[in-house]
């Protein structure tokens, strides 16, 4: 059976495209799901995207990823910084974790340079633009 990748999004990526350009590209989030998408095809994969704005919002996705997926993208945004809810429900799951960062966030504010995530992150990919989305992919077919 096709394996499913869960692509999950935290707070306001879903602006992705339409505001700082400079941070983190001119690509809408609906850009990277479509290029994400087609790459998943050659690898005989299929892909959920999702983006929240809520905390609870991504920690239920978790949730529901742990009967569906073989393994997680995630580029949890804020939340990489702040949440142990998120990093509690990635421990839960079973399959493959890649952190995404489009930004370089260790030549960022010192705020950024630690994510609870990565303590679970099987791979993480910071400062590659919305093309971190795809390298995740490539790397994560080899893993489930
Ligand atoms: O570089 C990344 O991908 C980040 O996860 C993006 C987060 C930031 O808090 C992390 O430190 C690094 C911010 C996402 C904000 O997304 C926007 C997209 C377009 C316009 C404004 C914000």
């Amino acid at each position: 059976m096709t394996k499913l990748i869960t692509v999950l999004n935290g707070p306001n990526l879903n602006l992705l495209g339409q505001r700082e350009p400079e941070k983190y590209g001119s690509k809408t989030l609906a850009d990277v799901e479509v290029e994400v998408s087609e790459l998943a095809l050659e690898f005989g994969l299929k892909v959920l995207f999702q983006q929240s704005n809520f905390e609870g919002g991504l920690v239920e996705m978790i949730h529901a990823a742990r009967e569906t997926s073989a393994g997680i993208i995630i580029n949890p945004a804020a939340y990489s910084h702040t949440s142990v809810a998120v990093l509690d429900a990635l421990n839960t799951f079973d399959g493959a974790v890649i952190e995404v960062h489009i930004s370089n966030i260790h030549r960022r504010e010192e705020f950024r340079h630690h994510s609870f995530v990565s303590a679970r992150a099987d791979g993480v990919i910071a400062g590659c633009g919305t093309q971190g989305y795809s390298l995740a992919l490539r790397h994560i077919a080899t893993l489930v």
